[in-house]
């Protein structure tokens, strides 16, 4: 069963396999790998498909024919192995022009050849079948306050969504966008840090219903922020469009290890979140499960291959505990005891209204504090279940 298979909808990065573990203190460990190889090889491991960064299929500044060569080389690669190509995203951050960021340079013409860029990739990404596409803003920011103005830079991040979904839309394409939040690294602070910052900005654009957000496990767990609960709001806003599944280790610098290798337990959260939806029946996740994880530079190809099916068997691993976990009656009865599915009765009663509740003595003037004081609610017992679940102890 922890056989990958592309029913799973497991997607990897173009760049996750393909980076040549070139890092700020050393060389490439790697040689380059061809994206076909990549496509064979993610196929064989039972993949469903994969994504790229423009300038990950196609050399930055290729002529014509060499990009039309390279896309027809990678389409070839697709029609024989099955994979897909869900997601596309752009290139921001390589090239020394997007210093400054892309969307929200202080420089105009960067912003304009920026938006250019995207909307060529745009294309293609329509052209491979792609329904989402991805917005990682990683040079959108600054090392210093007094060199960004975070306002006038939001009014351009918001210019430039607006004019991508109005692309989409005359272009009758059937994408959606999807920001991915980071709080820092390239940049020393990035604009839209966190999930929630992101969500926030969204609502102010015009048509906030074509984007939504691909969270990475790693960034918000860089901002010490829980990833399960960051992915449990993005559901409620009904805002999970995509998402970036890898393993982070504390507050530090993005390690894009594999998923799992992080926070285990709050793994299996995600898991269970993604699989079952919430525990009062909320929704599950329906999208693609996409690896966004660096090999360790340590490794050469076999290991690079190895990591990438450990990814995928990890989540498989993960989601079979998390239905162990749903079936144990035991379970059932902790999660009853706790209270976690009275979670989903409303506080007021049916057609009670607020001067009922104003009315009711019985909530308040009578209501004895120190009785209900004394509740305990046995989250522990509860978590040492999933604990054991995951430890294969159950
Ligand atoms: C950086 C990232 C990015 C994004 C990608 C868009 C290079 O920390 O996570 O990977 O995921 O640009 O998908
Ligand atoms: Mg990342
Ligand atoms: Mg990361
Ligand atoms: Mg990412």
């Amino acid at each position: 069963a922890a056989q990958p298979t592309p029913a799973d909808r497991f997607t990897f990065g173009l760049w996750t396999i393909g980076w040549t573990a070139r890092d700020p203190f050393g060389d490439a460990t790697r040689a380059p790998l061809d994206p076909v190889e990549a496509v064979h090889k993610l196929a064989e491991l039972g993949a469903y498909g994969i994504t790229f960064h423009d300038d990950d299929l196609i050399p930055f500044g290729a002529e014509t024919a060499a990009r039309d060569e390279q896309i027809s080389r990678f389409k070839k690669a697709l029609d024989e192995t099955g994979l897909k190509v869900p997601m596309a995203t752009t290139n921001l951050f390589a090239h020394p022009v997007f210093k400054d960021g892309g969307f929200t340079s202080n420089d105009r013409s960067v912003r304009r050849y920026a938006l250019r860029k995207v909307l060529r990739n745009v294309d293609l990404a329509a052209e491979l079948g792609a329904n989402t596409y991805v917005l990682w803003g990683g040079r959108e920011g600054a090392e210093y306050d007094v060199a960004k103005d975070v306002r006038a830079a939001l009014d351009r991040y918001k210019e430039g969504l607006n004019l991508l979904t109005q692309y989409v839309t005359e272009k009758g394409y059937d994408i959606r966008f999807a920001l991915e939040p980071k709080p820092n690294e390239p940049r020393g602070d990035i604009l839209l840090p966190t999930v929630g910052h992101a969500i926030a900005f969204i609502n102010e654009l015009d048509k906030p219903e074509l984007v939504g957000l691909n969270p990475e496990v790693g960034h918000e767990q860089m901002a010490g922020l829980n990833f399960a609960h960051g992915i449990a709001q993005a559901l409620w806003h009904g805002k999970l469009f995509h998402i970036d599944l890898n393993g982070q280790r504390g507050v530090k610098y993005d390690q894009d290890l594999v998923f799992g290798h992080g926070d285990l337990l709050n793994a299996f959260a995600l898991v269970d979140l993604l699989e079952n939806g919430a525990p009062g029946g909320g929704e599950a996740y329906s999208g693609p499960r996409h690896f966004d994880y660096k090999p360790s530079r340590t490794e050469d190809y076999d290991g690079v291959w190895a990591s990438a099916a450990a990814n995928m068997r990890t989540y498989l691993l993960l989601k079979e505990r998390a239905a162990a976990f749903r079936a144990d009656p035991e379970v059932q009865e902790a999660i009853a005891a706790s209270g976690v599915a009275e979670l989903n009765r409303s506080t007021l009663n049916d057609g009670e209204t607020l001067a009922d509740l104003l009315a009711d003595k019985g909530s308040f003037d009578e209501y004895d504090v120190d009785a209900a004081a004394q509740r305990g609610f046995g989250f522990v017992r509860l978590n040492q279940l999933a604990v054991e679940h995951v430890l294969g102890a159950r």
